[in-house]
């Protein structure tokens, strides 16, 4: 099978173009992982050849030998649906989890994401939680930063607004958000301090920058970002129009939902205001 036929390649092409429809992807804003499952490298291994090793940045050893779909730094979201071959890379990891080589793609040369330590050091910690887990995108959801101006950067607080502007948050995000304050991006100190968010939660924010989804798919991790980003929408769009709420979903409210819906929400998010 060409590379390109794959089902898990059609996804990640599909999602990228998704978020760039989306207006997330300003020039080569974002990025997008995907840890490939092992009948899945088969299907392509005909297709793929071995470059030359380099360093992560991060140590992961539990992810030592995978295989990684991934977006290439400085490319954008925008190209990846027409020149696939050029905007995108799988790599491969050494057998300590150290290093990478670039196994296909990023034919005019490159490397994988600027945010490759984030998104290798966040794929460990969820894979260590959940096997099933094997996504992670980052996106600059517009009104989700417009928000790290004007809201406290607490978890807590970021949980409890996003939920309370839509019905469906609490139960599409039930373990709630988490926020990083503003850091240097691409390095290893913003990669750690968001993979310890990760241990808790699947979303993290990043202060006047962005945000990062995990999931098990890529509908999922889409879905996720889609659905926490449109919360943040009406967020904006509520203060835009007046700034207290003349109603709004109470902590009660939550609990009977929690109960119907079996889910568990935290009662840290349900504090009184
Ligand atoms: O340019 O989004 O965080 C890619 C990024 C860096
Ligand atoms: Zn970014």
């Amino acid at each position: 099978m060409s590379f390109l036929d794959a089902k898990f390649v059609q996804g990640f092409i599909r999602m990228a173009n998704d978020g760039w429809e989306q207006g997330w992807h300003e020039r080569n804003g974002g990025n997008l992982s995907y840890r490939v499952k092992p009948k899945e490298v088969e299907e392509v291994k005909d297709c793929m050849q071995a470059g030359e090793w380099e360093p992560i940045g991060a140590n992961v050893p539990g992810l030592a030998k995978e295989y990684f779909l991934v977006t290439g730094s400085g490319k954008y979201f925008r190209n990846v649906i027409i020149n696939p071959e050029d905007s995108i890379c799988m790599i491969e990891l050494d057998d300590k989890g150290e290093n990478y080589r670039i196994a296909w793609g990023l034919v005019n040369g490159g490397r994988p994401t600027s945010e490759l330590p984030s998104h290798l050091m966040n794929h460990e910690v969820k894979k260590n939680q959940n096997e099933k887990y094997r996504v992670i995108y980052h996106a600059h959801t517009t009104n989700i930063i417009a928000l790290t101006f004007v809201l406290p950067l607490k978890d807590e607080v970021f949980t409890r607004e996003l939920w309370e502007m839509a019905t469906e948050c609490p139960v599409v995000f039930p373990d709630g958000i988490g926020v990083v304050p503003w850091m240097v991006p691409g390095g290893k100190e913003i990669a750690v301090a968001t993979s310890e968010l990760m241990k808790k939660y699947d979303l993290a924010v990043w202060a006047h920058h962005g945000m990062f989804a995990a999931g098990e798919d890529f509908d999922l991790t889409f879905g996720l970002m889609h659905t926490a980003e449109k919360s943040a929408e009406i967020l904006v769009k509520m203060l835009s129009m007046q700034s207290n709420k003349l109603q709004t979903i109470t902590p009660d409210n939550f609990r009977d939902l929690a109960r119907d819906f079996h889910v568990t929400l935290p009662e840290r998010f349900l504090y009184k205001k």
